[in-house]
């Protein structure tokens, strides 16, 4: 069976197991990582010498890095939808998993730390209204994107909604005050209905 190495509290470890559930897959997952630790120990820094959550283990082989996991579970046991057999509509689910990554991911990492996790040491109310007006800048450019369309690549939900839709239930939920999107907010309605977003997504912050 496949193994998911790391807490589901992740926002990373998330997209895995959304996508794990979507896909009807098997997987065992392992709490590690935050307040369960272990992800510094020599047998975890050999699978995944970042000591960074999550891996998956499938038989013997080890891979890390959330969405290049994706990838390999959607060559290995996907198939269209979620890994879409048009190479163009394919090339842009790529597209907003990697702009995820590279653009959205770094300010919303501000924000969840600033307003879970931050300590009066480590509190900069600075950096997290900067991080939310670079956030509320992506999230329209999201929004304006999906004027049109149901889905990041049109009509049909696929590995590309993946990593912003993990993301928008934190928008949603930690910056109620944001700007009124509501393209994305219909978005990730369609989203949030559905029974592996709800197990895997819509948890407790920690
Ligand atoms: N680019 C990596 C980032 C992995 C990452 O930063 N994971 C965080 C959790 S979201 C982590 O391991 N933090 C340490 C911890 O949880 O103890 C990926 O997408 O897998």
């Amino acid at each position: 069976m496949l193994k998911v190495l790391g807490r589901a509290t992740s926002v990373n470890v998330q997209k895995v197991m959304w996508l794990i559930d979507e896909l009807g897959l098997q997987a065992e997952r392992f709490d590690i990582g935050g307040r369960h630790g272990g992800n510094q120990d020599p047998e975890y820094l050999a699978k995944n010498p970042m000591g960074l959550i999550p891996v998956l283990e499938d038989g013997d082989y080890v891979i890390w890095e959330s969405q290049a996991i994706m990838r390999y579970l959607l060559e290995a046991y996907g198939g269209d939808p979620w890994l879409p057999s048009d190479i163009k509509v394919r090339g842009q689910a790529h597209q907003w998993m990697d702009w995820y990554l590279t653009v959205m991911h770094p300010p919303m990492t501000t924000i969840y730390f600033q307003l879970i996790r931050a300590t009066e040491e480590t509190k900069d109310d600075a950096a997290l209204a900067a991080a939310k007006e670079k956030a509320a800048q992506y999230w329209t450019v999201l929004d304006k994107h999906l004027a049109n369309q149901p889905f990041l690549t049109g009509d049909t939900l696929n590995m590309g909604d993946i990593p912003c839709g993990c993301s928008a239930y934190r928008w949603h939920t930690l910056v109620p005050e944001g700007p009124d999107l509501p393209n994305l907010k219909a978005w990730w309605d369609r989203l949030n209905v559905r029974p592996a977003y709800k197990k895997n997504i819509m948890l407790p912050f920690e």
